[in-house]
């Protein structure tokens, strides 16, 4: 044991020292000094090493999902989904301007999404697919004043009433 621990922090002096410029002026002092039993050199080497990454993550958005936007501005349209049914079998949407729906899928590894079709059939929007549990905010285009179906694509069931007007 004894015999190998200087081998050991030596090992870790040199790493440290080909990683960090201009060490190596003075690495002829450090192969000669014995450590003390009662030093603790191995931290001050890990603890240089390891760049401070986990500090970048913004924690406060981690809760509300990955696309939801940050501003805290509501959606104008919320649809949500759970037990593969929309919770909503209606909802209301302003005619003549683009708006947002906040699409909230409850269900633990079931991909949902949101389409749009109006009162002849004619498909109008098609959100992108969210696995819940997951939320998103889907940008629809201006709609004329009408009633409209929303649906998930993958789940046939699924369907809802829209109002614009
Ligand atoms: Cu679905």
């Amino acid at each position: 044991m004894r015999l190998v621990r200087p081998a050991l922090i030596a090992s870790f002096v040199l790493v440290a020292c080909l990683s960090v410029a201009g060490c190596v002026s003075s690495a002829a002092a450090g192969w000669t000094f014995a450590p003390p039993p009662s030093a603790t050199p191995v931290p001050s080497v890990s603890g240089s090493a390891v760049p401070s990454a986990a500090t970048s993550a913004a924690p406060a958005s981690a809760a509300t999902g990955s696309a939801a936007p940050s501003g805290g501005a509501a959606a104008d349209v919320t649809i949500s989904a759970s037990n593969i049914a929309f919770e909503q079998s209606s909802v209301n949407a302003p005619a003549g301007k683009a708006f947002t729906i906040l699409f909230d899928n409850k269900d633990a590894s079931v991909p949902h999404d949101v389409y749009i079709k109006d009162a002849g059939g004619t498909q109008v929007f098609a959100g992108s697919i969210v696995t819940g549990p997951a939320q998103t905010t889907y940008n629809v285009p201006s709609l004329a004043a009408g009633t409209y179906t929303f649906f998930c694509s993958i789940h046939s069931n699924m369907t809802g009433t829209m109002v614009v007007q």
